[in-house]
């Protein structure tokens, strides 16, 4: 995808989402021309692809705990497929779409956006299991879907984790979401009072996910509540369960207990109802809270990461990039002038000491012959030194490489000034998008006044 085409989508998307983000891509379209110019970039490249534009959240968990009924209801409609028996084995990402109806686009769209978190996961999948990368689309699918509730994120369904049957393909795209999500709910389901038949589902979505790096992104939802209320065992079940991760080293303030109010038994006794109620509402307000959170979060750092971008480049490159260049054009002029000096000199004294004949002919072949033979070196020495620039930061800066590379090319002069007007232009054109950005964040504050806009619901 060029990164104009990436534009259209992006803005696009944002304009039915969140204006202010609007604004901010604009920034960014002028931020990449800035790296164009420079060389940072290629021309192919932008900013806007190290971003992650739509914070995910994923629902992992067993079959049939309830995970496809929680999205509808987050979702305010029925997306998703549910029932007792495994009813959709697909991951299904969702998002959001001005679009009324509900529309679904196979695996490989996902597999070729780079918009989106599967990205190119046919290759992951063919690395684990041969011949299944180019079966994405048994794995995958794209929904969108009209609801404000999924503006500015990414949800995802998955199938039901089954470890003993597992196959390499599932658990790889699982881990591959794991990693890339921003909120990761984890669902179990409470008509298992007796977690020890889970153990190795629990190892494979617990223990990995309490290794993962910042493991404070895992809720651990056990579901279904409303089943405890025959045998009126809540604290029962939920300490089994809490023992059964926390064996397993779970950050314990992650742990919730809930029920989906639609898909509920009914409760005789109002007593029980009116306690697992009070329990579920509070959890699950934490929970929306968590979920609201991310996508708040993502429009600050999309602002921020702006800015991020411009204070590099005047603070970090573009000073490395320039001592580079200058380094490099003095050596080509000084070895340019040297050569000459000698060429000259030793055709000077062979005139002189009458060796070459000072003939009008021989004096007009020598100097043209030593213009074309210093013309040659010049591009040659330009070259070498160009590429000693480029070797000191081919490790430490692809991007700083890369503009040495662009800057040295053999059209580009050599004495280009890299004086102040230059470099001036460059950084006052970051410092207004910087401006931009931090003007982008307050507008979100304004936006964002009262955080948890979501408590209402329940
Ligand atoms: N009693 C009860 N049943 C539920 C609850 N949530 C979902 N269910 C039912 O459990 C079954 C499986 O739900 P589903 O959402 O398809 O589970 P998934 O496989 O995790 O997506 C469906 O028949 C739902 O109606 C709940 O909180 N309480
Ligand atoms: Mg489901």
């Amino acid at each position: 995808m060029t990164p104009n085409e990436r534009y259209k989508k992006l803005k696009q998307h944002l304009k039915e989402e969140n204006p202010v983000l609007l604004d901010v891509i604009n920034e960014y379209e002028n931020l990449d021309k800035v790296a164009h110019s420079l060389g940072l970039l290629a021309q192919d490249e932008s900013y806007t692809a190290n971003i992650s534009w739509w914070p995910l959240i994923s629902i992992l968990g067993t079959f049939s705990a309830g995970k496809s009924t929680f999205i509808n209801e987050y979702l305010g409609q029925k997306v998703q497929q549910s029932g007792n028996q495994a009813v959709d084995d697909k991951f299904t990402v969702i998002c959001y779409s001005n679009n009324e109806k509900v529309t679904t686009l196979p695996g490989l769209a996902l597999d070729a956006d780079p918009r989106f978190p599967f990205y190119n996961i046919s290759e992951e999948v063919e690395k684990v299991e041969q011949g299944e990368g180019s079966r994405v689309n048994l794995y995958l699918q794209l929904k969108t879907v009209k609801s404000d509730a999924i503006k500015g994120g990414i949800l995802i369904d998955s199938p039901g984790f089954d470890a003993d049957s597992q196959r390499d393909s599932i658990l790889r795209i699982t881990s591959h979401i794991i990693d890339m999500s921003d909120l990761v709910l984890i669902f179990f389901d409470a008509r298992h009072p007796e977690p020890g038949a889970m153990r190795d589902t629990l190892e494979h979505l617990v223990g990995k996910t309490v290794r993962h790096r910042d493991g404070d992104k895992i809720l651990y939802i056990l579901n279904q509540i409303d089943t405890t209320a025959r045998e009126d065992n809540l604290e029962d079940v939920i300490g089994s369960w809490q023992r059964a991760l926390s064996q397993k080293g779970l950050i314990s303030g992650n742990f919730f207990a809930i029920y989906s109010e639609e898909a509920m038994n009914p409760i005789d006794d109002p007593s029980i109802a009116e306690r697992l109620k009070r329990k579920r509402d509070e959890d699950l307000n934490h929970i929306l809270e968590r979920m609201e959170g991310v996508k708040v979060e993502r429009a600050y750092r999309i602002s921020k990461a702006l800015e991020d971008f411009a204070k590099d480049i005047i603070n970090n490159k573009l000073p490395k990039l320039r001592e580079s260049l200058s380094r490099w054009g003095k050596r080509v002029v000084i070895t340019d002038t040297l050569l000459s000096l000698i060429f000259i000199g030793g055709a000077g004294a062979l005139f002189m000491t009458g060796i070459l004949p000072t003939s009008v002919e021989v004096i007009g072949g020598i100097s043209a012959a030593i213009t074309v033979l210093i013309i040659f070196i010049h591009f040659k020495v330009r070259k070498v030194y160009a590429n000693l620039e480029i070797k000191r930061w081919a490790e430490k800066d692809q991007a700083i490489a890369k503009a040495i590379e662009y800057n040295t090319k053999w059209f580009r002069p050599v004495l280009r000034v890299w004086g102040k007007g230059w470099s001036q232009r460059v950084v006052d054109k970051l410092e207004n998008i910087m401006d931009y950005s931090r003007a982008a964040i307050r507008k979100l504050n304004d936006q964002f006044v009262s955080p948890a806009g979501k408590e209402s619901e329940t």
